[in-house]
């Protein structure tokens, strides 16, 4: 190696994943870490909380890189309630704080909604160049061809310092994209151990697969006014005791929740289970009971103290 020649140097960064509801953000990040941190559903808006993913790559021949990803809910061109507008907030927040963003489209073509996040970044990012467009779901697209109208016309929108077509789903092209990413981290050392994977509580990870089952398991017009608290948490003799409390706005959607004969609620609770021993590594015992607090989603201290700051 000559003098001049740079020393590569380890790079840490924050990026945010932003994207209009639905697009597959959370299913990317889960994806790019290798685990499941952030709840994905076929519903719009399942992503309520700013949750990092972190992933740390330690190559031998390359310098250790540490990816600090944000995932961010869906952003909302209305506010139905208080909590949609913390929602946002939530947004513009993490865009304000990190080194690079990957704005998440669907590769079928940009729709209005998605104009309005690209409108949110903050100015300066052109001029920085660290945005990159990722166009999700390939699998979805029957011609590969129409891609390339696609990236010539978003290259025409904005800056981007790369357009990398991916499938989420799939763990298609995901190298390409952090390839470009790692380009936009700074130099830095990492800020989270190499095994630890979210600065999130296994609490708080519980609560969330739960309310991931729900979402998926319940109707279209049930989930946004759920929520999930833990009540209690014991861990001891080999397994762990958890008393959980799926909260709803509506007292007729507590009958809908529990289900006929309670087949609904045992059926989000064994699935949740499931995920929740692999998380904690040991058997669990899960109790799960139903409540309504009549417009929660509404009430400044509700939200609060259902952990929507
Ligand atoms: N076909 C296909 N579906 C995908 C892909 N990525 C995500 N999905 C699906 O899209 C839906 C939404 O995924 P999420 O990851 O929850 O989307 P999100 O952008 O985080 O949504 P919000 O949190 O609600 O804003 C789910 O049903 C995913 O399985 C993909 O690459 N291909
Ligand atoms: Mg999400």
């Amino acid at each position: 190696m000559s003098a001049a020649e740079p020393i590569a140097r380890t790079r840490t960064g924050f990026v945010a994943i932003v994207g209009r509801p639905n697009v597959g953000k959370s299913t990317l990040l889960n994806a790019l870490v290798g685990e499941h941190v952030s709840i994905t559903s076929r519903k719009p808006q399942t992503t309520r909380h700013r949750v990092l993913g972190v992933l740390t790559r330690a190559a031998d021949a390359q310098p250790a890189r540490q990816f600090i990803f944000v995932d961010t809910p869906g952003f909302q061109r209305t506010h139905k309630s208080l909590l949609t507008r913390r929602m946002n907030e939530t947004v513009r927040a993490a865009l304000a704080e990190v080194d690079a963003i990957v704005l998440v489209i669907d590769a079928r073509g940009w729709t209005r909604e998605d104009e309005t996040v690209l409108e949110l970044l903050p100015p300066e990012c052109a001029e920085r160049g660290n945005v990159v467009l990722a166009l999700n779901k390939t699998d979805e697209v029957a011609d590969r061809d129409a891609l390339l109208p696609l990236l010539a016309a978003s290259a025409q929108r904005f800056p981007f310092a790369a357009l990398v077509p991916i499938s989420a789903e799939k763990g298609r092209q995901l190298d390409d994209l952090l390839a470009e990413l790692g380009k936009l981290l700074p130099e830095g050392e990492p800020l989270f151990d190499a095994d630890q994977f979210t600065d999130r509580s296994v609490r708080f990870l519980a609560a969330e697969l739960i309310r991931e089952k729900a979402f998926r398991l319940l109707g279209d017009e049930l989930p946004y006014g759920l929520t999930v608290t833990i009540d209690r948490w014991e861990e001891g003799e080999g397994r762990a005791v958890i008393a959980a409390t799926l909260v709803v706005d509506r007292e007729s959607h507590k009958a809908i929740v529990i289900g006929a004969h309670g087949a609904k609620l045992r059926e989000i609770g064994r699935l949740a289970r499931i995920d929740i021993e692999r998380l904690v590594d040991k058997p669990v015992f899960l109790e799960t009971h139903v409540r309504v607090r009549r417009g929660w989603s509404d009430d400044e201290r509700a939200l609060k103290q259902f952990g929507y700051e």
